[in-house]
């Protein structure tokens, strides 16, 4: 039995140490990037146990992907091998602690090649929770269908969907991405946007407008993130803002809302009261930002809980 079981496509993530155009780096230490991994990271940290699924190439990239996650506590068993297509890529740029840009190398890439035969089914039905984001259905038509089929699935056996919109304009039109976003925002329990996507997803402006354009109907949950503002909550009891924690240096933003999604997907797994959980979420998004790379600030239960003592870093 697993706790989460989440479906995307993770890259090999070249990430320079230097502040720098591209064109100026020569070197690029190797990691791996992927939202979905990431949250499934951050989870395995936390203590919870979670699945990973994403097709991969049958090359070395691939292989370091998988072993790489695999290592971290995910399990990947139900992750397949392709020789139809290589391994994603990314290239990250950093010009300033808040400027990052992202090049991809993923067109056409082992993971865009998932399709909805390639789910478990019996597998996906002994979980609590799926986690999906905005990422996997702009891969490709298939895993559209993929991401569509594992919400299916989920809802026949009773599992609590929570999305990501994470939005990904490099990956496909405007309008697609606001159509899609939109009907998978309407099959979830708990929405994560941040502010801007919320604005994009729903054509409204003020933060309270747009949560509660997004929840259509009362058994949905809205968490928008603020960013160093922290999150507002909307339930269909409950509206309320979250201040987040004091960052002492960004070193590097990526990632910071999959450390936020892996702490609310935690609390809810712990059953705890919303205030609570965006807390915590919202610590765990303050400490991956201050770390170069996306998971390496992913903390463990007894570093949040050290992080969040009183008076140390919350604001006021
Ligand atoms: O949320 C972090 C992701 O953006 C990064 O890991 C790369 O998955 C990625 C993507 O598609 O942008």
């Amino acid at each position: 039995e697993i706790d989460v079981f989440t479906i995307g496509e993770t890259m090999v993530l070249f990430q320079p140490e230097q502040m720098a155009p591209l064109d100026y780096v020569s070197h690029f230490p190797k990691k791996i990037g992927g939202a979905e991994s990431n949250v499934a990271i951050g989870l395995s940290r936390l203590g919870h146990s979670v699945g990973w699924f994403s097709k991969l190439g049958e090359d070395p990239f691939g292989r370091f992907v998988l072993k790489t996650i695999r290592g971290e506590g995910v399990d990947v068993s139900r992750c397949r091998f392709t020789t139809d297509a290589p391994t994603g890529l990314l290239f990250k740029e950093q010009l300033s602690p808040n400027d990052v840009n992202v090049y991809y190398y993923r067109q056409n890439s082992a993971a865009s090649l998932m399709t909805e035969n390639d789910l478990d089914e019996d597998y996906i039905a002994q979980s609590k929770i799926l986690h999906v984001t905005g990422i996997t259905p702009a891969l490709s038509e298939s895993c559209y269908q993929a991401v569509m089929k594992a919400i299916e699935i989920a809802k026949k056996h009773g599992l609590k969907i929570v999305f990501d919109p994470n939005l990904r304009l490099k990956l496909w039109s405007k309008q697609r991405a606001k159509d899609v976003l939109n009907e998978i925002a309407g099959q979830a329990d708990v929405i994560l946007p941040g502010l801007d996507e919320g604005q994009f997803m729903t054509g409204k402006e003020n933060i309270e407008d747009v949560a509660k354009s997004l929840a259509r109907r009362d058994d949905q949950t809205v968490i928008m993130k603020l960013g160093s503002e922290g999150a507002y909550i909307h339930t269909k009891d409950e509206k309320s803002y979250v201040p987040g924690f004091p960052v002492k240096q960004v070193v590097d933003p990526v990632g910071a809302g999959d450390g936020f999604a892996a702490g609310i997907i935690s609390g809810l797994l712990k059953e705890k009261p919303w205030q609570d959980v965006v807390k915590r979420a919202n610590a765990i998004g303050a400490m991956v930002v201050g770390m170069r790379g996306d998971i390496e600030g992913l903390p463990t239960n007894d570093s949040v809980n050290q992080f969040m003592k009183p008076n140390q870093n919350q604001r006021d």
